[in-house]
């Protein structure tokens, strides 16, 4: 008999990768980091690096990345209450997770704006993205 691997296992390899580029270097962030993060969607590695995809020759940290990184690479009420990108809307505000418990607001599955961009946060065409994804939801639910 033949026992195959599983394509399972290659999946997930491939998934871990995303953002996982040279790893091997603790400077840098990884797929742990972007966990430890409440609301990771739809910002991903660009919420801490300057590029969505950052490679081994351009992985820029944005202000949220550094200041992430200068708080000892942690999510907490103190990451939460600055301001990284100076653009008036709180970190924790930002990731959606405005205490910094790592427990997201709410129902919130997005970010309401990337914590280390200067963007639109909790007005605007973000909130109007959320509430017709919601508005959607529901009539697909029907
Ligand atoms: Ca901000
Ligand atoms: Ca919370
Ligand atoms: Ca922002």
């Amino acid at each position: 008999m033949k026992h195959g691997l599983s394509a399972g296992s290659l999946g997930t390899a491939a998934a871990l990768a995303v953002c996982a580029f040279l790893s091997a270097n603790p400077v840098q962030a990884t797929d742990v980091d972007m966990a430890r993060l409440p609301v990771a969607e739809p910002n991903l590695c660009h919420s801490c690096h300057m590029t969505a995809q950052p490679t081994a020759s351009d992985f820029t940290l944005n202000p949220f990345g550094v200041d992430y990184l200068a708080n000892g690479r942690l999510w907490d009420s103190n990451l939460a209450n600055q301001d990284s990108d100076g653009d008036g809307c709180l970190n924790g505000v930002e990731v959606g997770d405005s205490d910094g418990d790592g427990e997201p607001d709410g129902n919130v599955e997005r970010q309401a704006g990337n914590p280390g961009v200067k963007d639109e946060c909790g007005s605007g065409s973000l909130v109007d993205e959320k509430t017709w994804g919601a508005l959607k939801a529901m009539f697909d639910g029907r």
